[in-house]
């Protein structure tokens, strides 16, 4: 049994076919203008030619930045920059060697004459304090060497030669006169000190000179009752002998005044 369907679709090709002109006949007529026109979509063509090329479309949107590719080559040495400022004042240098020596200087203004008296007059005084302190020295060394005491008295030899009176003048300008053996005691030690000291004589503080024959000590005072003179002395030799020494044994003799020996210096403890 046929369903709508297929009658429908019999029913339609029927109809195409008789719309269809016979080949090779002519063109419709009159007639066919009454005749059934109905339009049905035909088979698919041939494809057509390939088309010409389209416009150029619109710039895209800008797209997401790229990874950081390799460091490029090193550029060309770019050209001599400004000067630049100028910098802080450097630290003190090392110091450098002396220069040459320069030319001689013009000669100076004339100078005040020389007052040369007065010159000469200081230099004499000066000689005058050396000598003074050479003997100062002399005594010194000769007090460094060793004095004698007695329980009342310093003894002090001096190993200067002099004559009586510049003998008496040097133990008077340290406070003292020549040795003057008063007593047994004293004349004991004084011809000790000689004795040690290797001396065969030396001034003491005895004279004539006031009176001839008439002896004292240096400080005035006349020799009485205790004496020490040697054998045959005092014999006033020559008449010229005032003065007195006494040798190594302790022994007194009067010599001449002017001849020079070492002497024997007293001071009282007194006043050392
Ligand atoms: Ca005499
Ligand atoms: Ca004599």
């Amino acid at each position: 049994m046929m369903t709508r369907h297929q009658a429908l679709a019999g029913a339609l090709i029927g109809l195409a076919l008789l719309s269809l002109p016979p080949s090779g006949e002519p063109q419709p007529t009159a007639d066919d203008a009454c005749s059934v026109q109905i339009l049905v979509p035909g088979l698919k063509g041939d494809a057509g030619e390939k088309g010409d090329k389209g416009a150029p479309g619109r710039p895209g949107r800008v797209g997401p930045t790229g990874e950081k590719g390799d460091m490029g080559d090193k550029g060309q040495k770019g050209s001599v920059g400004r000067h630049g400022k100028i910098g802080p004042i450097g630290s003190k240098g090392e110091k450098g060697d002396s220069g040459d020596v320069g030319p001689p200087g013009p000669n100076g203004e004339p100078g005040i004459p020389c007052e040369c008296s007065q010159l000469r007059k200081a230099i004499g005084e000066m000689d005058n304090q050396v000598t003074q302190l050479t003997n100062e020295l002399k005594f010194i060394k000769n007090a460094v060497a060793g004095v004698r005491e007695s329980e009342s008295k310093v003894y002090l030899l001096v190993k200067e030669e002099k004559r009586y009176a510049d003998a008496q003048r040097a133990c008077q300008g340290r406070g003292g006169t020549l040795g003057m053996p008063k007593d047994e005691a004293a004349n004991g030690l004084m011809a000790a000190y000689l004795a040690q000291a290797g001396l065969a004589r030396a001034f003491i503080g005895i004279d004539d000179l006031e009176r001839e024959g008439a002896f004292v000590f240096a400080d005035r005072s006349p020799v009485r009752t205790f004496q020490r003179w040697r054998g045959g002395e005092p014999n006033n030799a020559y008449d010229e002998e005032d003065c007195v020494e006494m040798v190594a044994s302790g022994g007194w003799n009067d010599v001449a005044c002017h001849v020079t020996m070492y002497f024997l210096c007293e001071f009282d403890k007194e006043h050392v």
